[in-house]
């Protein structure tokens, strides 16, 4: 939505393609009981417009799906994109016309629509990822995912309900559905660590104290490593030194106030083992200080480095696990061996089940993307480009693919920060480079390989000073079988913004023009 204002704020012409039915991503798909972002509201927003971000009032410090889709609704609205925008239409093939230098996107229906250039802003977590289980086709019950939940809801009340999968959206939907059903069964592969949101109301004289200063806020958030609390400084004391009393003090206070910046309490969090651990440790201790089952609490505990998969933020997890109607089945070792028309077996012992909630994420960061089908220069497919891992420059454009940009592409900070920066940035960027392209007449810009090598390599060589390659990840695309074993986000959002406007400055050096 903001690359389409931004589109015709420089002049051009623009069309959204969009396969829903509706505005606002990510927050239109993912209605599941529970839905809510981890990034607090009055950071997780729009700041192109002043007025915007002066009238809209969000009412939680963390705020609910249904609530983020009415703001997405009220931008569409304000800056009257959605005349532009074509939903219900799904694009099958993008392909570039060497001769023409034209790109043509193809939809389902068969239309073809010509562009100079195009924008992928398909998001990072929108392709689910629905595994497949033996016997799953002679499941009696029902069978929904959470990023692609029915609009018209799930009663749950009365029924056995399973869930599949402990990341963000299980943790996030578990402790609703529990309350609901009549008994919950949570299929964990991998525990997670997650730390509580602590979410409530908006002090409303906090919102009119940041709306007052609402620049020098953004700002402030920018030059963070995830753009994202600047008023939470990350800590200056590495983990691994500090006092037990002193590790327990500060991560008290991070674990009381709530949130993803937990472990910003000490400066090495992910960087180094022994303070990991012993963060990991303190977790794990308030697991079981919570859980009074201790076979469940165990289970419960991670054994991970804490933060290589992404933390989440939950609400009241780790005690429903303390209700009767509850049990975790720990299918680490021993995975689903099979659907039956009414359950679930593992270990040879079935699990009565009506409902089944796949929780099981997303094909991260690539899914979505190649599933444009994207053809570049010479008949290359992206697909094709990407067989070893998603080699781009600036996670921004790929070679091979002139005028073809990417919004939180992999290779960018993207799914490490506040994607709401995130895709601010780029489109800002994105946006510059096509004016730089008509002011200068050219027609189309490319990045070299030789930069996007060296692009690559610094990519890795980033995640590699960090823990984040140490777990299989979907951060790695080792959540889905058979994909490349690459780290596709890139840590650090101010180094990176430093680095693609130098490559502004220096009038683009690593890409190639042509007329
Ligand atoms: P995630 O974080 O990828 O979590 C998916 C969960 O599903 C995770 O626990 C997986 O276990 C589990 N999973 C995936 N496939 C299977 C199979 N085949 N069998 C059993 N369990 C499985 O996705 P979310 O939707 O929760 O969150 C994604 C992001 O959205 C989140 O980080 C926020 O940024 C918002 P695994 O850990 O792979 O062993």
């Amino acid at each position: 939505m903001y690359m389409l204002h931004s589109c015709r704020n420089a002049g051009l012409s623009a069309v959204v393609l969009e396969r829903g039915s509706g505005v606002g991503g990510t927050w239109y798909w993912n209605r599941y009981p529970g839905a809510r972002c981890d990034v607090p509201s009055l950071e997780y927003s729009y700041q192109f417009s002043d007025d915007l971000q002066q009238e809209w009032e969000w009412s939680e410090k963390y705020a609910t799906q249904p609530e983020i889709l009415r703001y997405a609704e009220h931008v569409a609205d304000r800056f009257d994109l959605k005349r532009d925008i074509r939903f219900d239409s799904l694009v099958t093939a993008i392909t570039f016309d060497d001769s023409t230098n034209v790109w043509t996107t193809t939809l389902a229906d068969g239309e073809l629509i010509e562009s100079d250039f195009v924008v992928s802003a398909v998001g990072c977590l929108s392709s689910a990822n629905r595994p497949r289980f033996a016997g799953d086709e002679e499941f009696g019950g029902r069978i929904v995912h959470t990023g692609e939940w029915p609009h018209e809801g799930v009663d749950f009340r009365g029924k056995n309900v399973a869930v599949i999968g402990t990341g963000s959206s299980g943790i996030q939907a578990i402790p609703i559905i529990a309350k609901e059903c009549s008994h919950l069964t949570v299929f964990q592969r991998t525990a997670s660590y997650t730390v509580p949101a602590h979410n409530a109301p908006l002090d409303p004289d906090y919102v009119r104290n940041i709306k007052a200063n609402y620049s020098t806020f953004r700002a402030k958030n920018m030059l963070t490593r995830a753009a994202l609390g600047g008023d939470t400084p990350t800590g200056t004391q590495s983990a691994s030194t500090v006092s037990d009393e002193e590790l327990d003090r500060v991560l008290s206070e991070r674990w009381n106030k709530g949130g993803l910046l937990f472990l910003g309490g000490f400066n090495d969090s992910m960087i180094n083992e022994t303070s990991n651990q012993r963060i990991a440790d303190w977790v794990r201790d308030k697991i079981a200080s919570i859980v009074t089952d201790e076979r469940t609490a165990r289970a419960l505990q991670p054994d991970t480095v804490i933060g290589c998969k992404r933390l989440v933020v939950d609400s009241g997890y780790y005690e429903t696990f303390n209700r009767d109607n509850v049990s975790l089945v720990d299918i680490g070792d021993k995975p689903i061996e099979r659907f039956t028309p009414t359950g679930i077996v593992v270990d040879g012992e079935e699990h009565m089940v009506d409902i089944v909630v796949l929780a099981t994420g997303f094909d991260a960061m690539t899914g979505s993307l190649l599933k444009l089908g994207v053809i570049g220069r010479d008949g290359l497919g992206l697909a094709d480009a990407w067989s070893a891992g998603p080699a781009n420059y600036l996670g921004l454009t790929v070679h091979g693919f002139p005028n073809f940009f990417m919004i939180t592409g992999p290779g960018s900070p993207s799914v490490l920060t506040n994607v709401l920066v995130s895709i601010q940035h780029h489109v800002e960027w994105i946006t510059r480079a096509i004016e730089h392209l008509r002011s200068t007449g050219q027609r189309t810009m490319e990045a070299t390989e030789s930069a996007q090598d060296e692009w690559v390599r610094h990519v890795n060589g980033v995640a590699d000073l960090t823990l984040f390659p140490t777990c299989n990840s979907w951060y790695l695309g080792a959540n889905i079988p058979g994909k490349p074993r690459i780290f596709m986000p890139l840590p650090g959002f101010p180094d990176y913004v430093a680095r693609a406007t130098d490559v502004e400055r220096s009038s683009y050096r690593g890409f190639a023009f042509s007329n």
